[in-house]
């Protein structure tokens, strides 16, 4: 087997939990501070429009698209792509109860394991795959051999429960860099240049294909989405999706898959389990 060449990651510090809540604060501010103009500017719009003859488009005041625009401004101030899911002191860090066990019959042998890839610009490393179509395989030392990360996250589960655990892995992106997915135009991928050029999402599937989720791209290359190997200190056990799961804190704990068997860059909005069952596709959080 042929080891695809990893370019270096992505050295972007991830920011520190002060500093990630630091600016989730700031955010907040700001967006209560927007709100505040909003409202400010509304009452002002009504009154005025209580006294005075208004300039009107599309039947839409003037001052009240004004309002709008604002209100959309602060929206879109809260839902930044770089917004971090807050971060805890490890020393917060519980032990997760083990939830769900699709597709994680049997034990995996983690030095044998393979994870394949689909959806690739250049799939000329792809390996014939028993009856289905050909893909790049990868190992967990693939995984292991990109710079690893640690969070200490809360994972929430959509039952109602959450948990602050401590996750170490390599970032998606770090790997989805390393990778080079298929883009729209046929180009080479640019990954953080050309966004938009990218397969717009990634499928991930259980190696025996029972569990699967579908992630849009932003969140996939969302510098806390990590690929786990490590939990609370200690390596995932078969339950909690050893060798290889995923940690994805701005998501809804349906998405983080365990045991991951398969990813694929695709065009089409991936299947996903929970979706399938009347859940948001989406589930963000
Ligand atoms: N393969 C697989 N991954 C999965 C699930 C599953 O059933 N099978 N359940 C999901 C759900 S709903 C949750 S809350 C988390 C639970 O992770 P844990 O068992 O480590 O607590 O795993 C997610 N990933
Ligand atoms: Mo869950």
């Amino acid at each position: 087997m042929t080891t695809p060449d990893w370019p270096s990651p992505d050295d972007r510090p991830l920011e520190s939990g002060a500093a990630a809540e630091a600016r989730m604060r700031t955010l907040t501010r700001r967006s209560i501070l927007w709100s505040a103009g909003a409202i400010g500017l509304s009452w002002f719009t009504i009154h005025r429009s209580a006294t005075s003859p208004i300039a009107e488009s599309d039947g839409i005041p003037g001052q009240l698209r004004m309002v709008l625009k604002l209100n959309e401004k602060a929206a879109r101030g809260i839902y930044r792509e770089d917004r971090m899911s807050p971060q805890f002191a490890a020393s917060t860090a519980v032990e997760l109860k083990t939830n769900g066990g699709y597709g994680l019959d049997g034990e995996i042998d983690e030095s044998s394991h393979k994870i394949l890839v689909r959806g690739l610009h250049n799939m000329s490393q792809a390996v014939p795959q028993d009856g289905d179509e050909p893909a790049v395989e990868i190992t967990i030392s693939h995984i292991k051999g990109l710079k690893p990360y640690t969070i200490v996250t809360e994972h929430k589960c959509i039952e109602g429960w959450s948990a602050v655990v401590q996750w170490k892995g390599a970032r998606l992106r770090d790997l989805i860099v390393a990778l080079g997915p298929a883009t729209i135009s046929g180009a080479e991928p640019e990954i953080y240049k050309r966004q938009n050029d990218l397969m717009p999402y990634v499928a991930m599937e259980t190696p025996d294909g029972s569990y699967y989720v579908g992630l849009d791209m932003e969140s996939a290359l969302h510098a806390q989405t990590l690929l786990c190997y490590e939990m609370n200190g200690k390596p995932l056990t078969t339950e909690h999706g050893a060798p290889v799961r995923l940690a994805i804190p701005i998501k809804y704990g349906v998405k983080c898959i365990k045991r991951i068997g398969l990813i694929r860059f695709t065009r089409e909005r991936p299947k996903d389990f929970w979706a399938e069952r009347g859940y948001d596709w989406y589930a963000g959080l």
